[in-house]
């Protein structure tokens, strides 16, 4: 009985210990649902400790959601029109200026009249996606959109392997519903520089896409040298002031 009493002791507390540490690791991993909430605060798209050069994983996370142009809202504020003047946003209703700071949150696309776009992250265009050749290219896509399903479809990359990826509605997925999350993992290749956008109707043109760029391993023959210091993305698109459905 004497030696019954330390044993049972030690069991407890080791029993304490993993329950303790158990209940630690699940509050330190990050749920989904905190890196999309994460990247829509921040408007990038992936973790920062994947898609280096040695990373084997590119992750990242797009939230797909409605948004209008030549508008601000304040926290806890209602919102405020806006109206170009003298190459500036201001104020429609006081022509009052904003703080610069405040400037870098605006939808402008052309500056003309307050019309719907759909931003990713927040962003009209998407955030960039870049990714090194040969890494496996995981992106989690969660539709906020409240009526619109959507694909999307990773323009230029071959997805040998895996054609349930190549994110064409009706044909390789079903459509992510409203609401919905989905996830594509592909093989960035070829290296290059492309872009994701829309496979439903007219969402390309109001905003669904950006810049997707595949790095190519070091040592290869390229035509240009791609990772200089001034390297910059520019991305354009078809632009329609009336709404998009007419306009098809
Ligand atoms: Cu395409």
């Amino acid at each position: 009985m004497n030696e019954q009493g330390p044993v049972m002791s030690f069991k407890c507390t080791y029993f304490a210990i993993v329950v303790l540490l158990t209940i630690q690791q699940a509050k330190l991993q990050t749920t989904d649902k905190e890196w999309f909430d994460r990247f829509l605060r921040t408007g990038e798209a992936c973790k920062s400790n994947t898609c280096q050069l040695g990373d084997l994983t590119c992750e990242c996370f797009l939230t797909i959601d409605h948004a209008l142009t030549m508008r601000y809202r304040g926290e806890g504020q209602p919102a405020v029109l806006l109206k170009p003047d003298k190459g500036k946003a201001v104020r429609f209703d006081n022509g009052h200026p904003f703080e610069r700071s405040r400037e870098d949150t605006f939808i402008l696309a052309d500056g003309y009249k307050s019309r719907i776009v759909i931003v990713v992250n927040g962003k009209f265009p998407g955030p960039t996606i870049t990714a090194r050749e040969g890494q496996e290219v995981i992106v989690h896509v969660r539709n906020l959109m409240h009526t619109d399903s959507t694909t999307i479809h990773w323009h230029g990359l071959h997805q040998k392997k895996t054609p349930w990826s190549d994110g064409v509605a009706f044909v390789t997925q079903c459509p992510i519903l409203p609401g919905q999350n989905y996830t594509y993992k592909f093989n960035a290749k070829p290296f290059g520089t492309s872009f994701y956008h829309a496979h439903i109707g007219d969402q390309r043109t109001m905003g669904l896409y950006g810049p997707l760029i595949i790095i190519p391993t070091p040592g290869q023959q390229i035509s240009s040298q791609q990772e200089k210091d001034e390297f910059f993305v520019a991305i354009i698109q078809d632009w329609n002031h009336d709404d998009d459905e007419d306009a098809l």
